[in-house]
């Protein structure tokens, strides 16, 4: 009997197609938003699923679908999953790493450039027809990006590619601050030196956060942290919602505690804080940090890879290119 798959969100059907030549696919080409509830009913007889990071996988959507054995999920970070409870029941969860990793880290360059520069808010101006009227020489005035100080809180892969960028591109002073700090061979890669957090506060010009959300990073910048930073800094967040407290942050940007934010991931997304819409000088972007037309294409590439491979199907059957619990391959069912 073949086995059977749900693909949760729409993407690229030419790719996801190549899941029907292995499985019985179900899927959602009008791309409706379910719930958690309705998830768990369309998984019912389901051996696999091509998840994103809008679904909720946890204990007791696993215990409501016994059959389950693999959640691919499309994306690198899968705070959305609870992997504990998946590899308790031996299901087998992969994630997309590496593919998205330059472009990722060139959105959060544009993005704190953007916020830096003003251009979102100089676009309103232009559209508006004010500068017809009220065009100046000091009009709408930002921050440099070269030769200031770039900081960076998360130094994984997309961390070290934007230092890259920064260091070797723009002529940047690079800091971070890390769990644990790199190699000193890959911190010479980077052009980037390890600091203390409360360091890299003070000392950024233009703060990028890529850190994965988890319990540990939930607000790690809140009012205090921000507080810290330089009235001329900018702030920039392309790792989850809730590893910045928006609230503290509109609060901030209101009062001119920092210049301004480039937002692409926001806690309770898709709602975001109404004082966040309020302010001027945030740029807004929808969680589109992966979003070029060949990375989005290679992480669903990757996705269906993970899935047919972890359901035993295809050349690599067996052996899915990117799990986050390898273990569970190992264990004999
Ligand atoms: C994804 C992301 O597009 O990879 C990630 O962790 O945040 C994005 O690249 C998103 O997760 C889609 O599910």
């Amino acid at each position: 009997m073949r086995a059977s798959v749900l693909v949760t969100r729409a993407s690229f059907p030419d790719i996801v197609d190549r899941l029907r030549t292995h499985f019985d696919v179900s899927d959602n080409p009008s791309d409706t938003l379910w719930t958690q509830d309705e998830l768990i009913e369309r998984l019912q007889g389901k051996d696999g699923a091509m998840t994103a990071g809008s679904d909720r996988i946890d204990a007791r959507l696993l215990d409501a679908c016994p059959q389950l054995k693999a959640v691919c999920n499309i994306g690198v970070g899968y705070n959305n999953v609870d992997v504990a409870a998946c590899t308790e029941r031996g299901v087998l969860l992969t994630n997309t790493p590496d593919v998205l990793t330059d472009t990722t880290a060139d959105f959060g360059f544009a993005l704190m450039m953007a916020a830096a520069r003003r251009i979102t808010e100089s676009e309103r101006y232009v559209r508006d027809g004010k500068w017809i009227t009220t065009g100046r020489f000091d009009m709408l005035l930002g921050a440099d990006i070269h030769g200031a100080t770039l900081g960076i809180l998360g130094m994984g892969r997309i961390g070290q590619s934007i230092a890259k960028r920064g260091a070797h591109g723009f002529g940047m002073k690079v800091i971070y601050h890390n769990r644990t700090p790199l190699a000193p061979e890959v911190e010479a890669q980077c052009g980037a030196r390890y600091v203390e957090k409360s360091a890299l506060m003070r000392e950024s010009d233009h703060l990028i956060v890529v850190v994965p959300y988890s319990a540990s990073s939930h607000h790690a910048i809140g009012a205090a942290e921000l507080r810290q930073m330089k009235s001329s800094a900018t702030l920039t967040n392309i790792a989850r919602g809730g590893v910045v407290d928006d609230a503290a942050l509109a609060a901030v940007l209101k009062e001119g505690g920092i210049a301004a934010a480039g937002l692409d991931v926001f806690e309770g997304e898709p709602r975001i804080h109404p004082e966040l819409l309020a302010c001027s000088n945030v740029v807004l972007t929808p969680h589109i940090g992966s979003a070029s037309v060949a990375t989005r294409r290679a992480m669903a590439r990757l996705t269906v890879d993970n899935l047919v491979a972890a359901l035993g199907a295809g050349p690599d059957a067996g052996r899915p290119p990117t799990p986050v619990n390898p273990e569970v391959l190992r264990t004999p069912a």
